[in-house]
Formats: C-alpha cells, structure tokens, sequence
C-alpha cells in the first residue's frame, strides 16, 4: 500500500477522474499539482494547476503522477517522466491500494455498461448493497468513502491500461473487436490490455463465441454464448431460453432486452452473478426487470408504422454490426441506417457485406462518414443529425426501420454520445406527423 502522506503527486487532466483524484490525495496527505492541456480552467480545488503544454520539469521531479483515462501515456512529457523512473499511473490502480470491498470487474469492447448494470441488478435482487462505477461515469475512488457488499466496475482499456494491482474476486472481457486503435496502436496490444483485468482475478467469465477474450495461460472458470455447450450458459434458439448446463434458466419472452447481443449480456451477467455467490432466482429477477440503457438500441419513436432507434453508444464497428444483426430479422420493411462520425483509426471494410445484405439506404455523415458511405451503393451523405433525419423520414415506409448506429465516436460534432443520441430524439420528435 503506498503511503501518500506529504508526497508529490500531480495530477494530469481535471476531467471527472482528475478531479476525483485531487480531492482522494489531499485527503490521504498528499501534496497535489494539477495539471491541464486547456488554456482556461478554473478549479474550485485549492492546489496549483498548470495549464497548457505539460511541464515536463514538474512532472520527472514528482514521486507519482495520476494521468486520466483520455490522456495518452504515449505523450513524450508522460514518457519522459516515466524514463525518469517517476510511478505513472491511472485512478483505477490507486483505487486498488485503499479498496477492501469485493469487486465484479467487466471490460470488452462492447456491452460494458449494459452488464455492468444487470449485473448491480442481480447482486440488488439479492439484498446485496451495491456501487457501481468506473468507466460508467462515476469515478471509482468516490466509491471508497461509502462502505457496500460489492463494487461492480466498468473498466475501459484507457483505465486497464495504467492499473496493475486490482484484485478482482470475479473478471471478464466480454468480446474484443476494434477500437481506439489511434490510441493502441493495433489489435494484439488493445487485446493485451483488456486480458490485463484477467491477471489477478481469482475467477473469469469467458464468451465462447469470442477466443480472443480468453485469459492467456488461465482456465475459464464458467463460459457462456449462443453456442451448444455442456457446461456454463447458452442458448436454445427454437424455445428462445437460456439453458444452464443444458437444463432450461430463463425464458427470454420474460425479459425486457432483445436481440442476439443481448442475450450474451444477460449470460454474461448472469455468469459474473453466479460465480460471485448470488442465488438463481435474484439472477433472473435482475435479468427480467432490466429495461435496457438509453441510446443503446432505444426505440424513440413509432411514427406511421416506422421505428426510430437511437443507438448513438455504438461507438465502434462491432457495437453497430451487433445492432443491425440483432435487429434485421425482426424487420418487415427496409434497414435505414444513420452513421458515421470520429473514427478512431477503425477499419470500416469489415462491415461492407453486413451494409449490402441488410442496409436497404445508408445515409452518413460526421468526419469520417465518406469511408463509410463508399462501402453502399445506396448512401446519401448528409451533414446533420436533423438533416439525416428529413433525409430518413423522405425515404421511408410502412414497416421501415430507421436506425442511428453511428460506428464512430460522436466528438467531431457533439460533446457526447449522450448528446448525438438526444438530438437525433429532437429530430425524430420535430418530424410532421
Ligand atoms: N486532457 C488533457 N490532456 C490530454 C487529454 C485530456 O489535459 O491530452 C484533459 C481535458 O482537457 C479534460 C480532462 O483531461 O479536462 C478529461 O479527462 P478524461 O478524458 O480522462 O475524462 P474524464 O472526465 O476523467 O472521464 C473519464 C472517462 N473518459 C475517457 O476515457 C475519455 C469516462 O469514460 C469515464 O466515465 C470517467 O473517466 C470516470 O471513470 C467516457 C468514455 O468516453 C464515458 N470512455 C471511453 C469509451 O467508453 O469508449 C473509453
Ligand atoms: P459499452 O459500455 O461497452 O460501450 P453498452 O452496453 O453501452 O457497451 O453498449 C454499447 C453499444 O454496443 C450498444 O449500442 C449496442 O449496439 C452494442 N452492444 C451491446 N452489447 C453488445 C455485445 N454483447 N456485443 C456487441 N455489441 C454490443
């Protein structure tokens, strides 16, 4: 456990975790330094903040520095503070130190937030008291100044990547498929980054449709998937339940989420729940009453008999090929499909025979949206959200399916995904009836 009492810590990047990280040191007697790239910053912290061009002097003479999740450890001043010999790491590794609490800890590159939640659920069911944050939005070293039963993390490959001594009672990558590749370079380094949660953990939870998010040199301690298996969770697709160890779990018809992925995410859930200890009936209570997240395949509207889906948290390739499969049988018309936006280095190609088999009209937009649209001989290119939406509501019918799952970060023209999803909902509700 490092003792922070009266050490040199300067905190890199005053976002939701920089901050959180301020206020954890101070309070364990550490003398702070915060550090931002903005210009303009006004802290209601007292402690220095630097702002602008990192200061690499500063940052080589600290004892440990703390760098936020959306900054790069790659930057030449981080690096050189590393060479330095100087301890770089991020909120979850400092969280590690001081937490005593059991913890669920779920990454992957898609179906984080969704597990994470079913997972809070079951526990809930249970009578279990439990916190929920990471990733999700809630900074994990808020969490120690409450006591619970279990923490249920949400970690991102940012956060993996400067935590080495996190000691998760249970772990699991839920799929691996690309992402954030402009930050890691290539697949085989993101991969090593998400089997990390893997290393201490003293159970795993593995997705047998996914070989690469297996532990190196580890057994699965139960696996799940839509694959015929022996043991652990899986899916008969005729009666459409879930089977454990071959015998029947749960009805699907009973729950609220729909679509192939989300019957991953509920066995996943149900897997992490049940190696953790919690009883059958709460797993299915919890799995039942979960309506699903907001822009996460939401239907926001029915308007003469076309669907409206907001799935602007499809950030990347995998989260919108997982949408439009899941959702292509179910449809009696055509798929029109919204997307586009920041790409992060992301090869679209993979997606071409997905768009021509079940996309009947692409319409796109947003930086990158030219790499998409060429992959569909039907695409309109647009350059707003309300646009998209006019454009959309023109070329559709009666049975039509209208779906933004952009496979593209949103900040090349929104704060957040959050935002690209309400907007895209503003349009929607803005439409002449
Ligand atoms: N900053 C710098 N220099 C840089 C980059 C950023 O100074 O080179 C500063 C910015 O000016 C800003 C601050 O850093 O002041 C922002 O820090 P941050 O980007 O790490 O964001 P936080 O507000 O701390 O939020 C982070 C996660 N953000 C990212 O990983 C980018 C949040 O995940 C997470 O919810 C939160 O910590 C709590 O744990 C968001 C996310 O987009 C939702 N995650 C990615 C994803 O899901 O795909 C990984
Ligand atoms: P994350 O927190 O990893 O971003 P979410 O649960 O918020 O995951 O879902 C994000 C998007 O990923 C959704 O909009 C959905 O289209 C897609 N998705 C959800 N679960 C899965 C899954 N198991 N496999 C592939 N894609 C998924």
């Amino acid at each position: 456990k490092f003792s922070l009492v009266n050490k040199n810590a300067v905190v890199v990047g005053m976002g939701l975790t920089g901050l959180s990280c301020v206020r954890f040191l101070l309070t364990k007697g550490a003398k702070v330094t915060a550090m931002d790239s903005r210009s303009e910053l006004t802290l209601s912290l007292d402690v220095p903040l630097i702002l602008g061009m990192f200061d690499t002097r500063k940052l080589t003479a600290a004892d440990l520095i703390i760098i936020s999740p959306g900054v790069d450890v790659n930057t030449p001043a981080i690096q050189q503070a590393i060479e330095a010999g100087v301890h770089v790491i991020g909120d979850i590794e400092l969280f590690a130190q001081f937490n005593s609490c059991p913890v669920i800890a779920i990454t992957g590159s898609n179906g984080k937030s969704t597990v994470t939640h079913l997972v809070a659920d079951m526990c809930k069911a249970a009578g279990k008291k439990v916190l929920m944050g990471g990733n999700i939005g809630v900074p994990v070293l808020d969490l120690l100044e409450q006591t619970a039963d279990v923490i249920v993390l949400e970690l991102s490959s940012f956060q993996l990547e400067t935590t080495y001594s996190l000691m998760p009672q249970v772990a699991t990558v839920l799929n691996i498929t690309e992402d954030h590749l402009d930050r890691h370079g290539d697949l085989a380094t993101y991969q090593k980054i998400k089997l990390s949660i893997y290393q201490n953990s003293q159970f795993m939870v593995c997705n047998r449709e996914d070989i690469l998010s297996y532990p190196i040199n580890a057994k699965a301690t139960m696996t799940y998937g839509l694959s015929q298996s022996s043991s652990g969770f899986s899916w008969d697709k005729e009666q459409a339940n879930i089977l454990l160890d071959e015998h029947f779990f749960l009805d699907s018809k009973h729950c609220l989420l729909v679509g192939a992925h989300n019957m991953l995410n509920i066995q996943a859930a149900a897997a992490l729940a049940k190696v953790f200890g919690i009883d059958d009936d709460s797993i299915r209570q919890g799995a039942q009453q979960f309506g699903g997240l907001p822009h996460r395949c939401q239907t926001v509207a029915m308007l003469n008999n076309v669907r409206w889906i907001n799935d602007s948290k499809a950030t990347n390739v995998g989260a919108t090929l997982a949408a439009i499969n899941g959702l292509v049988s179910n449809i009696k018309g055509k798929l029109i499909l919204i997307a586009g936006g920041e790409g992060k280095g992301a090869d679209f190609s993979v997606m071409a025979e997905c768009l021509t088999q079940s996309v009947g009209l692409l319409i796109t937009l947003g930086k990158d949206g030219d790499k998409i649209a060429c992959l569909h001989p039907d695409n309109i290119k647009v350059q707003t959200i309300q646009e998209a939406v006019l454009v959309a509501a023109k070329h559709s019918q009666v049975g039509d399916v209208v779906l933004l799952s952009p496979a593209c970060a949103s900040l090349d023209m929104f704060v957040s995904y959050q935002q690209r999803g309400d907007c895209f909902a503003d349009a929607v509700k803005a439409l002449p009836a």
